[in-house]
């Protein structure tokens, strides 16, 4: 399976000789949503981004990203994240045979993600501090050692994620709205320069959790809170370019609860059975609350996979049903409403 440098190489600075870390990133699908599409008027896709080889979209990136740095000579990257971008940057190094460091907020990240940069053999440094220090101390250590930054700062990290938007075009043909959670606010610039590129202009609706919306509240946050981990940012790297791309576009920058999110986690788990994890259901919890305005297509990107932050999960989920190993427990625990485990109402 080819990855998305071979698929869009003519819109993306590699030449045919240069070196490709590729894990088959890219190409993910691009899912109709009948329940939510009904309930908010307008034809709703989700771009599973969660189908990406470490499980989300930050493969696009970083496929650009750590190519780039092999084609420069370098021998190891280094990031700081909320945990996605590490298990990515993580993977990639270990593909390319690079040396890698990522640097996370300790206690803040998602349990798979943790996992995945331990087992992809990345040096995992757990900083008692927040991302945004973790991302400012990393900046200033690559200007003392030759050590490449694969934060979305790194001009092929957009590249590589631009390409979402020409696999939604290349769909679609053409497209409304797009609704889209923000953090670093790398992922939204990356959308936009991709429908830019290929000539289309559809509204971009940001969404940043209540506790951590620096971008609607113009102003950074210095204790940024949300059960949404992975967008648990206050000083977004990529500030002025997505404000630039929510105002060309007539769209909007918005928050959205912890409460509203998880709700929409779980909507899209039981109605649409789509699992994502709780940063990717802002962009749908975005949509059910305000509406999908004049656009009568909607795609909203769900970033990442539900299997990222299992705790989360259970915590959300109803309990399993205990039973004995006869028959009669079997059917009862099966078919009996009452002992049924419901679904927490919401
Ligand atoms: C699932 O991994 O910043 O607005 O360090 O993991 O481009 O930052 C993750 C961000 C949305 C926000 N959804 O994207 C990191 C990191 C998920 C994410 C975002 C992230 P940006």
């Amino acid at each position: 399976m080819s990855g998305l440098i071979e698929r869009y190489r003519d819109e993306l600075p590699f030449a045919s000789a240069d070196p490709v870390v590729s894990l088959g990133e890219g190409s993910t699908p691009l899912v109709e949503a009948p329940t939510l599409s009904e309930r908010v008027g307008a034809r709703v896709w989700l771009k599973l981004e969660g189908a990406n080889p470490t499980g989300s979209f930050k493969d696009r990136g970083m496929t650009c990203a750590v190519s780039a740095a092999v084609r420069e000579g370098a021998e190891a990257i280094i990031c700081a994240s909320t945990g996605n971008t590490a298990a990515s940057a993580a993977a990639y190094a270990a593909r390319a045979g690079l040396r890698g460091a990522v640097i996370v907020p300790e206690g803040r990240i998602a349990t798979g993600k943790l996992a995945q940069a331990l087992m992809h053999g990345a040096r995992v440094v757990a900083l008692r501090g927040s991302f945004d220090e973790a991302l400012a101390l990393v900046r200033e250590l690559v200007q003392l050692h030759p050590i490449a930054l694969v934060n979305s700062v790194n001009a092929f990290r957009l590249e590589g994620q631009k390409t979402a938007a020409f696999e939604i075009l290349d769909e679609l043909g053409e497209l409304d709205a797009l609704c889209v959670p923000v953090g670093n606010a790398g992922n939204v610039t990356a959308y936009w320069k991709g429908f830019r590129e290929r000539g289309s202009a559809p509204r971009m609706f940001g969404f940043q959790a209540a506790g951590s919306a620096p971008l609607v509240h113009g102003a950074r946050v210095a204790h940024p809170e949300t059960v949404a981990t992975a967008i648990r940012i206050g000083n977004p790297a990529r500030w002025e370019e997505a404000m630039g791309a929510f105002t060309a576009s007539r769209g909007a920058v918005r928050a959205v609860s912890d409460e509203q999110i998880l709700d929409a986690y779980r909507f899209l788990a039981s109605r649409e059975g789509v699992f994502c994890e709780p940063a990717s259901a802002a962009s749908v919890a975005g949509l059910l609350a305000h509406g999908p305005g004049d656009a009568r297509s909607v795609a909203c990107v769900l970033t990442g996979h539900g299997l990222k932050d299992p705790q989360t999960a259970l915590d959300q989920a109803g309990a399993v049903v205990p039973c004995e190993p006869e028959l009669l427990a079997v059917e009862r625990a099966v078919m009996d409403e009452a002992t049924a485990p419901a679904a927490r109402a919401g």
